[in-house]
């Protein structure tokens, strides 16, 4: 594949080691180069993701998806071998390795760690972080991966009021799972609004940029002059104002733990005086130091949250070459003052 022009997209599988080559064979530039492990136990959705995150990188040019997989793996309805893609657009190559979320096969996860620059963790409300989840993100932790949280909210846009209680209690639910369960401070992005009395679905909130994202989702790249929004970014529904408000305060508070540029801009102006781009520096260093997890809510069969995702990827994770993709030993949980604060 030839680097530097358009968006170019090839799908293909092969082993682990194709992955650690295809990373290093050197026809990008060393600053573009991810390789990303989804993880997360069995059914949560990670082909789906794959499948479209390579959606995203191929819409130019109407490139194919995820392929069928071997023909044992449609027979079980389940990943059973580690799966690598490669989604290049401009001098940015992310190498997507779709892992097995099997327990019986956390080996082959751990192999796709070993070679990964950092892993999206995949989870769901509906389970929330269960014993098997918990395996999954030892291994992510083992491998002293950064890492990055994707909820994948099944059926995100159908979402309605229901016997099983508000949506938005849900992903509040998951939150609080994965900061009680794995003992990870989420620090949320995006997540999803509903309307108070229906319960539909609404869009995602960008957390940084105090907007609503309705259908594709922007993140840090391109921020918009002042007083101007980004495509496909509209103001807040009045609904919506507390809960981003109480995110956003979330993030800085937690950014400004890591950051001293982002502490200090808190302590002049409160939540409201830090800039987003020194957020957006504070989060790559968290990310890097996995002293927060951030989290993107969205659904990955609808395509929601997963721009989102995709720009955090590029942006906020290192590259081959920023010392990413080496090797790595656990390092000791950073000292953690925030706690999760979720809204509505
Ligand atoms: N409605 C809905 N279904 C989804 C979504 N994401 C995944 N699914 C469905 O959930 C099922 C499991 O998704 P997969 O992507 O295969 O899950 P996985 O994590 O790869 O599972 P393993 O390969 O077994 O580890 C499939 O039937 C998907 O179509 C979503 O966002 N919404
Ligand atoms: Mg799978």
């Amino acid at each position: 594949m030839k680097a530097g022009h358009g968006a170019e997209v090839a799908a293909s599988t092969a082993s682990t080691a194709s992955a650690a080559a295809a990373a290093a064979d050197g026809d990008v530039g060393a600053v573009g180069i991810r390789t990303v492990a989804l993880a997360g136990k069995d059914g949560c959705g990670k082909t789906a993701l794959a499948s479209a995150l390579l959606a995203l990188a191929a819409s130019k040019r109407n490139a194919k998806g995820v392929d069928g997989g071997a023909p044992e793996e449609a027979a079980h309805g389940m990943t059973l071998y580690n799966h690598v893609y490669c989604a290049q657009v401009d001098d940015h190559r992310v190498n997507l390795i779709d892992t097995c979320g099997h327990i019986d096969r956390l080996p082959l996860l751990a192999t796709a760690l070993a070679v990964s620059t950092a892993s999206v963790f995949v989870t769901t409300p509906t389970v929330g972080v269960d014993g098997a989840c918990k395996r999954v993100w030892e291994r992510v932790a083992d491998a002293g991966v950064p890492a990055v949280a994707f909820v994948n909210c099944f059926r995100l846009s159908e979402s309605a009021v229901e016997a099983g209680g508000h949506p938005a209690g849900r992903f509040a639910a998951a939150l609080h799972s994965i900061e009680a369960s794995l003992g990870q401070l989420p620090v949320v992005l995006f997540a999803p609004t509903f309307d108070p009395d229906t319960g539909a679905f609404v869009g995602l909130i960008d957390v940084l940029a105090g907007a609503l994202c309705r259908d594709a989702c922007r993140f840090l790249s391109a921020p918009a002059a002042d007083g101007e929004r980004a495509d496909g970014l509209e103001p807040l529904p009045p609904s919506a104002v507390a809960e981003a408000a109480a995110y956003r305060e979330h993030a800085v508070e937690a950014l400004a733990d890591v950051d001293d540029a982002v502490m200090g801009a808190y302590l002049d102006g409160g939540v409201d005086g830090v800039s987003a781009a020194a957020l957006a520096t504070a989060l790559r260093t968290a990310v890097a130091s996995r002293s927060v997890l951030p989290v993107i809510a969205g659904s990955a069969a609808e395509g929601i949250g997963v721009r989102a995702l995709d720009d955090l990827l590029r942006d906020c994770t290192p590259a081959f070459g920023d010392g990413a993709g080496g090797p790595r030993t656990r390092a000791a949980a950073p000292p953690r003052r925030a706690t999760t604060r979720t809204a509505g």
